[in-house]
């Protein structure tokens, strides 16, 4: 049986959308290319992609058996984009502080996914939080530079695996589980 489009992120308190929204609001410019809506933003772990019950199952034993680490500080930082600001796709923010527990977050739950009979995800894992999807590409370097590093952070405290729905309009995030980390 079909679980749908999964993946595992970090997802963040309302106070640090609302400043990043803030934040984004007082440049001068708009944000270039189709926004993801703030209640959508989050930080991709692993994009597992269209999930069968039996390795999903698995994969949500391993994950409550885990021992995630200990819960981290994350601050946001500067705008950059996939796969350069002068032919963009994906315009992200960075993040300052943090970067390394979320990687090795992504590290250990990698293991997990393959573990639970996932295909291995040969691309690096680079954390960032999705701000636009821009097609077709556009060269966001002078948007990119006129944003100063965003002031916001916030505790990790656990992880989300979300199924995502696709339809007319923006995605649909659904909170399927909810991982601590002690
Ligand atoms: P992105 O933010 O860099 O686009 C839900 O779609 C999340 O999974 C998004 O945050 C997206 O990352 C990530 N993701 C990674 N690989 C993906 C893929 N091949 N298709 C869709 N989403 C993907």
């Amino acid at each position: 049986m079909s679980v749908g489009r999964v993946f595992v992120a970090v997802t963040m308190p309302d106070e640090a959308r609302h400043a990043v929204a803030h934040h984004l609001s007082e440049v001068d410019s708009p944000v270039p290319g189709r926004p993801v809506p703030p209640e959508n933003w989050h930080i991709t772990l692993r994009f597992i992609g269209k999930t069968e019950s039996v390795p999903y199952e698995k994969m949500l034993g391993l994950l409550d058996q885990a021992d995630l680490g200990s819960p981290f500080r994350l601050r946001l930082g500067s705008l950059g984009a996939f796969p350069g600001p002068k032919r963009a796709s994906v315009l992200w923010v960075g993040t300052e502080t943090g970067s390394a527990e979320l990687c090795d977050l992504a590290a250990f739950i990698e293991e997990i996914v393959d573990d639970a009979g996932f295909m291995p995800e040969e691309r690096p894992f680079h954390p960032h939080l999705t701000l636009a999807r821009i097609r077709p590409h556009l060269d966001v370097t002078a948007y990119v530079e006129s944003v100063p590093p965003v002031p916001a952070s916030w505790d990790v405290s656990d992880i989300v695996v979300y199924r995502s729905h696709w339809g007319r309009g923006p995605a649909r995030y659904e909170e399927l589980e909810r991982f601590e980390l002690t």
